[in-house]
């Protein structure tokens, strides 16, 4: 896997590299990412890669030209013209794990950062392939975003999590129907007061696990029941669970009632 990042801030990647599930994998080598700042492709002494935008308005506009020689001296280091070019923006398909899992089989790409106010539309449709938004908020540039694409990819690649914390668990993942998690808790058994479920010390796997179905349950139902509702289309939902939704839906003050 590799990525070539292409942004006006090179110094913010540096975390992704050395801290971390990221940092670690980075070390073994399961990927490689390489920036490029666009200020390197400016074609002037000032070296300017930005300008007003025509129609007038406020900000500046990112200029095509740094933009796209950066972009062709990457494919042309990586000999190949098939990479996806991924600009993060504002306008782009909302981003999801099931994006990230696509990402996750390929092979990297290019990932394309803006600032100021927006890209020269021209750079756009000449090369990006896919655009990605983090959701509805609105961010600085696009760098952090791009960081938390490659973190939710790479983390998914072969070896990059151990067994402990294995991908398959988490939210949004088969093991759980794409519901989200149930709560956790560890030592001390007693802490300011307030105590661990009993059945989590038990020792009993089968009332353990369905405990925590029902929690998982019952979380999504109140928080997200948009999953609820994906995971039932996608006959993720067994009669057990589809009854466990009808108590919970009779108690009101879940989970702190019994
Ligand atoms: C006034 C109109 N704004 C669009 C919502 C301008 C604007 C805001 C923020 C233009 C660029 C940006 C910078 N944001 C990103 O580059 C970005 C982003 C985001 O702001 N929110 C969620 N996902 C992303 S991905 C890249």
């Amino acid at each position: 896997m590799r990525f070539d990042v292409v942004t006006l801030f090179p110094g913010m990647f540096e975390m992704l590299r050395e801290q971390g599930v990221t940092g670690r994998a980075h070390q073994r080598g399961v990927w490689t990412m390489q920036t490029w700042n666009p200020r390197a492709y400016a074609t002037d002494v000032h070296r300017t890669v930005d300008d007003r935008p025509y129609g007038g308005g406020p900000g500046m506009v990112m200029m095509a030209e740094p933009l796209s020689r950066a972009v062709n001296d990457i494919k042309q280091q990586r000999q190949t013209q098939a990479l996806p070019v991924i600009l993060l923006s504002p306008a782009g398909q909302s981003f999801d794990q099931a994006e990230a899992q696509r990402l996750s089989r390929g092979a990297g790409g290019i990932l394309v950062c803006g600032r100021y106010e927006g890209i020269d539309q021209r750079f756009i449709d000449h090369h990006v392939t896919h655009e990605i938004s983090l959701g509805d908020f609105v961010l600085s540039g696009g760098e952090i975003a791009a960081m938390a694409l490659m973190d939710s990819v790479v983390r998914l690649l072969p070896g990059v999590l151990g067994h402990a914390q294995s991908a398959p668990q988490d939210s949004f993942n088969t093991g759980l129907s794409g519901l989200l998690d149930h709560p956790h808790y560890t030592r001390p058994e007693t802490w300011q007061g307030h105590g661990v479920p009993h059945v989590l010390s038990s020792g009993d796997h089968a009332r353990i696990d369905a405990w925590r179905r029902k929690a998982s349950l019952g979380l999504t139902l109140e928080r997200r029941p948009d999953l609820i509702r994906a995971a039932r289309q996608q006959g993720l939902l067994s009669a057990h669970d589809e009854a466990c939704l009808k108590r919970c839906e009779a108690v009101a003050d879940w989970p702190d009632s019994d």
